[in-house]
């Protein structure tokens, strides 16, 4: 059955990838099999993170980027993060509208992920999820993440070239700053430039970029300009991107981030199984028992924690 899938999947069978990522989303054990015998075929896709306040418009834009995108021939795997908060429902609801139109086409696969449980867990999966559609042969990834967190930081940073969505109204500028989003931008979108002070924005924006480099960049950050509704000022944006890839490609840079990358891959996945490892029943029975007594001050959690060191996994 695993074969089948796998062969189904790097033929582009849409059915295939989407079974692979349900997979990888209920953490099923046949996952870790099917990722293995996928990343031989991996790695070929250019990966791009579009991250921003709710309500930038990273949907629209990733929309009508994506109908750029089919229009050059490329294929195109979209990965939607939606944080399962309440109040995002409806725009979840919008984007679904809005992606129905590029949904139907056969080289387009359009996936959200919710958060559900624990968040860290979430970019591993998107991660994995990328694997999927990588080997599928999409010629690039789109993973739109609310860009509110670290971990949906992360997300961004797994990506090749991170996309930075904001919009005119006043505050965005200084919420960037906080949010750590001006570090991960390579290149900023200020959409929604239909209204009032994106002009103001853009040039806030370019002094913070210019502030902040140092000598040894290379990469000039540029700020772009759209309207996502009315698909204005997406071919500069991806102009950008081009602009962005070849820079990575020619310098080596790609490679360097790549491994980076892989580095924080490995880790994860060594913490996660001596995470599992180390929590055996007897262990998590001690833990039940012990939590009281922690809580009373009648114990402590350094000395618990050596203390369940000692337990023996049975
Ligand atoms: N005025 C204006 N509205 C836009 C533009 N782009 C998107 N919107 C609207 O902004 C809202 C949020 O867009 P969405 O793409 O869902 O934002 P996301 O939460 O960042 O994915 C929607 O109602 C869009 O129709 C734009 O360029 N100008
Ligand atoms: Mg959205």
């Amino acid at each position: 059955m695993l074969d089948n899938i796998v062969s189904e999947i790097l033929s582009s069978s849409k059915r295939a990838v989407a079974r692979g990522i349900t997979l990888v989303e209920n953490e099923s054990p046949s996952s870790s099999q099917l990722l293995k015998s996928l990343f031989k075929n991996t790695g070929r896709a250019h990966i791009i993170g579009i991250t921003g306040p709710p309500g930038a418009g990273k949907s629209t834009v990733t929309n009508v980027l994506t109908k750029l995108l089919r229009k050059n021939n490329f294929k195109v795997g979209i990965i939607a993060v939606d944080p399962s908060s309440p109040f995002t429902g409806g725009a979840l609801l919008g984007d679904r509208i809005r992606m129905q139109e590029i949904g139907t086409d056969a080289d387009v696969f359009i996936r959200s992920m919710a958060t559900r449980g624990s968040l860290g867990g979430l970019s591993r999966k998107a991660r994995e999820a990328c694997e999927i559609l990588d080997a599928s042969g999409k010629d690039f990834i789109i993973i739109e993440t609310v860009g509110v967190g670290q971990s949906e930081l992360d997300i961004a940073q797994t990506a090749d070239t991170t996309i930075v969505v904001l919009v005119p109204e006043s505050g965005d500028a200084v919420q960037t700053m906080k949010a750590g989003l001006m570090e991960i931008g390579d290149i900023f979108v200020i959409n929604k430039s239909d209204r009032e002070g994106a002009d103001a924005l853009s040039v806030a924006l370019k002094t913070m970029l210019h502030l902040k480099m140092k000598e040894t960049d290379d990469w000039d950050v540029k700020v772009v300009k759209t309207v996502g509704l009315q698909n204005k000022g997406i071919d500069e944006l991806y102009k950008e991107i081009e602009r962005h890839k070849t820079y990575l490609e020619k310098n080596g840079k790609l490679h360097e981030k790549r491994k980076e990358n892989l580095i924080k891959q490995i880790n994860e996945l060594v913490n996660n199984k001596l995470e599992n490892k180390f929590w055996t029943s007897e262990r998590k029975k001690e833990l039940e028992k012990n939590l009281e007594d922690i809580i009373n001050r009648q114990s402590n959690p350094y000395d618990f924690v050596e203390e369940l060191f000692k337990v023996e996994s049975l």
